[in-house]
């Protein structure tokens, strides 16, 4: 086992690392940059030494610094998160030749996947069922011939792309060639790589995505499927797993062709494979994620299994120790992620210092975060300051978990997306559970203020939905919660004068 990793990131990620190092015996190095000398991270750490300026390209994403500092500590292991240089094929391979671990596949194995042409081509060649379109990058007449052949709509990607960048949905003829040429102008200007796709247009996909872990010793295996469908402008905001009706013969379906795909390109560690499914059940291979991924705790917390730890040991050469006959999934978990961002005001970032943070604790709430009372968040990095994640026995009772710890989550200083998840939480059609990745922009008004619009039939469903949660709450010997006003859900747990000054009186 490794005696020393550096991790290559900050924030909650690096504190997530930090924890399954901890637990291993593994001593631990962090990097910080200018902004970040006190982060939680550093704090946390063993040793930590600065890596530049705040901005990453000048500190997190250099490359040659990174491993400089980890030979120099004698760190035998970097463990990169994601983000920054997680999916980065030739700093895997730069630390390989170093003789530092790279915690993750192999170089060769990222850039495979990296390009999503040739991702859809090695996924093909491995039967797993791809969106229907080419698996060449095209010149301008072949991708006009291409769509016009299978017929509109259909969606021009850039190869280079992924995460929603350099993509364009075209559903009339005549936008077609326009499409194409803007496509191929965002993918060389943001990838340097002109290369474009086509594919069919999936209508109101979910995106369904399938944890898989991979050793050394021939083992691949699968941990079933998160649901990341509630998502803003290609941000996810909420998961949840196990996901909304996938039966256990489809997540074994998806299970193997996640397994096969992985296979494939003989890969090693955590991964995660992302389907589209459409409104038929069929799913089709989007883009492999060769890193650990923000959601990750929920499968966590469905299986009992440290996917950390678990990518630790396989970089290391250890066996998985875990056959997939044994992974057994029990109850539901949801995450959601809280950002810091003004939900009212169409979620501009709200950067400054956190004056009060105060998450909620007790019975399946878990809260990773990287930041404490005191700490700054800057526009620097990405805006997530915690992630919440609950579980319950079954869905009904991981979404009154949630409202009632985001109940509990006192954060001040800064705006947060907490009101917007209180908002989610109660909104019928995620209530029910059937929902697309349409849903934000449908009915939370594309994410922006107001309650969730209710009417006429939806109306009578909500009510039902409901009273099936009131039920289920009586039964659990919760009516006392249930029945409690729903403004005291909504109110401030923790902050206002008045309610201190209650709160003081009532504890003398
Ligand atoms: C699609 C699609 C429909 N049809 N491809 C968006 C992010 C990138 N990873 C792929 N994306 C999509 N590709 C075809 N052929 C719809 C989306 C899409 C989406 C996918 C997953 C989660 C949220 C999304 C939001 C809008 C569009």
């Amino acid at each position: 086992m490794f005696r020393k990793v550096l991790i290559a990131n900050r924030g909650e990620i690096a504190v997530r690392v930090i924890r399954a190092c901890r637990e291993m015996g593994i001593q631990v190095v962090a990097i910080y940059s200018d902004v970040d000398r006190e982060a939680l991270h550093v704090r946390f750490s063993d040793e930590a030494y600065h890596c530049g300026a705040p901005p990453a390209r000048e500190s997190y994403l250099v490359m040659e610094r990174v491993l400089e500092i980890a030979k120099r500590c004698g760190a035998d292991a970097i463990h990169p998160g994601y983000g920054f240089l997680a999916e980065n094929g030739d700093f895997a391979d730069l630390c390989e030749k170093e003789g530092v671990a790279f915690i993750g596949p192999k170089g060769e194995v990222m850039r495979r996947m990296g390009d999503k042409v040739t991702a859809r081509r090695t996924m093909q060649e491995a039967g797993v069922p791809i969106v229907p379109g080419t698996t060449e990058a095209l010149g301008d007449a072949e991708a006009v011939a291409f769509a016009d052949e299978i017929g509109l709509p259909v969606m021009v990607k850039a190869s280079a792309g992924g995460g929603g960048k350099g993509m364009r949905l075209v559903r009339e003829r005549e936008d077609l060639e326009d499409a194409i040429a803007r496509a191929r102008g965002e993918a060389e200007a943001s990838f340097g790589d002109d290369s474009i796709y086509v594919e069919k247009f999936v209508e109101e996909p979910r995106h369904i995505e399938i944890q898989v872990l991979a050793d050394t010793h021939g083992n691949t295996i699968h941990l079933g499927e998160r649901e990341c469908s509630i998502q803003r402008r290609h941000q996810k905001v909420v998961e949840e797993a196990p996901g909304n009706g996938i039966s256990p013969e489809l997540r074994e379906r998806m299970g193997k062709a996640a397994v096969a795909a992985a296979e494939a390109v003989g890969y090693l560690g955590a991964g995660t494979c992302e389907f589209l499914m459409d409104k038929q059940g069929d799913f089709f291979f989007l883009e492999m994620n060769t890193r650990v991924q923000v959601e990750h705790a929920i499968t966590e917390a469905i299986t009992g299994i440290d996917i950390v730890k678990a990518m630790i040991r396989a970089a290391a050469g250890e066996p998985l120790g875990v056959e997939q006959e044994d992974v057994r999934i029990s109850g539901h978990a949801i995450e959601a992620r809280i950002y810091a961002e003004d939900p009212d005001r169409n979620f501009v970032p709200s950067p400054g210092e956190i004056v009060v943070y105060r998450p909620p604790e007790g019975i399946g709430v878990r809260v990773d975060s990287g930041v404490y009372a005191g700490a700054r968040v800057t526009v620097h990095y990405d805006p997530m300051v915690a992630k919440l994640i609950a579980w319950g026995a079954n869905r009904e009772e991981a979404i009154c978990r949630t409202r009632r710890a985001l109940s509990e989550f006192a954060v001040k200083g800064i705006r947060t997306s907490i009101p917007f998840h209180q908002r989610l939480m109660r909104h019928p059609v995620f209530l029910e559970g059937r929902y697309d990745t349409g849903f934000i922009d449908e009915h939370m008004d594309g994410g922006s203020g107001g309650d969730p619009e209710v009417e006429g039939d939806e109306l009578r469903r909500v009510a039902n939905i409901m009273a099936t949660i009131a039920a289920y709450k009586r039964d659990k010997d919760l009516a006392s919660r249930a029945s409690a006003p729903a403004s005291a859900e909504g109110a401030d747990p923790w902050k206002t004068q008045g309610r201190r000054a209650a709160l003081r009186g009532t504890l003398r």
